[in-house]
């Protein structure tokens, strides 16, 4: 099996179903969370989730009545069925004074040398990166924002490479953004930035990645190189369309993209993903894997309203990846 990684026996999962054509299949309960989830929330979509000790942790972009959009946290069994506190994190700054950011959403959660770290989008002057730590889900530490605004989708990878701690990122406007490529930045120490190179760019034949593309769960590390699933948009009439797609980059030098899908892997289509507060989203910012049986459950907020599961082996996923490929000119272009 490819993935390089710890086995996951818990991880939700129901095989694909018969006569199915895609390379991902829904969950057949979908949403897993519906509209008005905790008392204060209106919304949760676009979460983070990880195996935690025998269960699982999520950190969720919760939109409040007032809607704005607040990151909580929450718990679960099987990671199905989740408990989800109704109030947003509680953060404290470096010195242990208290920090809450004005808004936070799109969190990304990954563990590095057994320290945890949340990614989100938050309010600097408009959007950018906002950067925290836990070592326990109780204590959460803000640290500095990576870069200047506008930035979102801030991915980090679950190891140090080379020495370096290595961030994806989608450099942005402060509104609704109608372009977007997929860059990597390094860093010695989660504070300095530097050495960014632009990792994948939006279009080619791909029309539903047109306008821009953004990273969405951490990335896997497999033998095939790392595993990124991504979000490509396009516009319509009707307003931006969210979809799939999904990339293997080189192992030891992730700004390297050695394959990427040509076509979506999974665009709106079931009420849930098509009907919401945002209709045509499907936003992934999560995936839990089984390095023991190759299962994969892609976490995706739909419709800016819900949360969906989608399903995958990954060596299927590899193997389409590499048997669907298409490359623009401008990938990994400031690495050749
Ligand atoms: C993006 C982000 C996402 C959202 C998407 C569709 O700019 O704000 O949180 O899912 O738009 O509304």
């Amino acid at each position: 099996m490819p993935i390089i990684g710890k086995p996951l026996k818990n991880i939700p999962w129901q095989e694909k179903p018969e006569g199915h054509e895609g390379i991902l299949w829904r969950h057949t309960g979908n949403p897993i969370i519906n509209w008005n989830p905790t008392k204060k929330t209106a919304r949760i979509f676009n979460s983070a989730v990880m195996p935690y000790g025998d269960k699982f942790v999520g950190v969720f972009r919760a939109d409040h009545k007032d809607g704005k959009a607040r990151v909580h946290l929450g718990w679960s069994t099987d990671g199905l069925q989740w408990d989800i506190c109704d109030d947003e994190i509680q953060w404290k700054d470096e010195q242990g004074n208290p920090y809450q950011p004005n808004y936070a959403y799109d969190p990304r959660l990954v563990q590095i040398d057994g320290t945890y770290y949340i990614i989100w989008c938050t309010d600097f002057g408009g959007a950018a990166l906002g950067l925290g730590m836990t070592k326990d889900f109780k204590e959460f530490i803000r640290l500095e924002n990576p870069f200047i605004p506008f930035n979102r989708n801030g991915v980090l990878f679950p190891r140090k490479i080379n020495g370096k701690y290595l961030l994806l990122s989608r450099p942005s406007d402060s509104g609704h953004t109608p372009f977007g490529d997929i860059f990597l930045s390094e860093s010695p120490d989660l504070t300095h930035w530097g050495k960014h190179r632009r990792v994948m760019t939006k279009g080619g034949s791909g029309w539903w990645q047109a306008v821009k593309i953004g990273a969405g769960p951490i990335p896997i590390e497999t033998t095939e190189g790392w595993l990124m699933i991504y979000h490509g948009v396009t516009g319509t009439c009707n307003g931006f369309v969210y979809s799939m797609g999904a990339a293997i980059l080189d192992i030891n030098n992730p700004a390297k993209v050695l394959y990427r899908t040509k076509d979506y892997i999974l665009t709106p289509e079931q009420p849930y993903e098509t009907v919401g507060f945002v209709p045509n989203v499907a936003f992934p910012c999560a995936a839990l894997h089984d390095a023991e049986t190759g299962r994969m459950a892609i976490y995706y907020g739909a419709a800016d309203t819900y949360v969906a599961v989608a399903y995958t082996k990954v060596d299927e996923l590899l193997d389409y990846i590499k048997n669907n490929s298409e490359l623009l000119p401008g990938d990994a272009e400031e690495y050749r």
